[in-house]
């Protein structure tokens, strides 16, 4: 049998994110030990009380080429020492694969990179897409004062390799001086 058409809605401003969805992962900083640069920040942070840094929504479809999975992330505002709330950043574990982003509201930045080492910082704030093109790693960062909201698309076999990242951490680092982003080599980044 073919597969149904699915609808939902996504209102920018709306407290719910979706209004269907079959998948909902809440990421607290405790899941991300060892993600963040300044260990004395993340400790503090974590024993004041362990925030929901990020939370993801998605529509789930069989993990085969020609579907497409999507869905909402919502990463909130605020900082670990000088870095900004981010997420955990992946490969996808089919790397040959793209996907697309799209802000809904809030502001921040798309770090990205490939295994040859190419690497990219793209503006995203409310509006703006992105296109991520096959074997570019990313990573969302919220640079402003509320939550960043995005909508996403892509293959639904891509899957997620996260080891890479967290392993040998993204070449670049994004830091909070002075009130704005600025961007770094990582001083911890590792060749794979
Ligand atoms: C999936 C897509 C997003 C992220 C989400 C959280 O391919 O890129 O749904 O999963 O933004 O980021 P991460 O790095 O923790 O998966
Ligand atoms: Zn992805």
């Amino acid at each position: 049998m073919n597969a149904l058409p699915i609808a939902f809605a996504l209102a920018p401003d709306a407290a719910h994110v979706m209004d269907h969805y079959d998948r909902h992962t809440v990421r607290h900083l405790s899941s991300m030990a060892g993600y963040y640069v300044d260990q004395t920040a993340f400790d503090a942070l974590l024993a004041a009380g362990d925030p929901v840094l990020y939370e993801v929504w998605g529509i789930e479809r069989p993990a085969v080429a020609g579907e497409l999975i999507s869905g909402v992330t919502r990463l909130a505002a605020g900082q670990v020492g000088q870095e900004y709330f981010m997420t955990k950043g992946h490969f996808h574990a089919v790397l040959e694969t793209g996907e697309i982003y799209y802000a809904l509201r809030g502001q921040g930045l798309l770090v990205l990179e490939t295994p040859e080492g190419d690497c990219s910082v793209q503006a995203f704030a409310a509006g703006q897409v992105v296109y991520i093109p096959p074997r570019w790693a990313h990573r969302t960062i919220n640079t402003g004062t509320g939550e960043l909201r995005f909508f996403w698309v892509c293959p639904a076999h891509a899957g997620h390799d996260y080891g890479t990242i967290a392993d040998h951490g993204f070449r670049q680092l994004v830091l909070e001086s002075a009130g704005s982003p600025i961007i770094q080599a990582n001083p911890r980044w590792s060749p794979r």
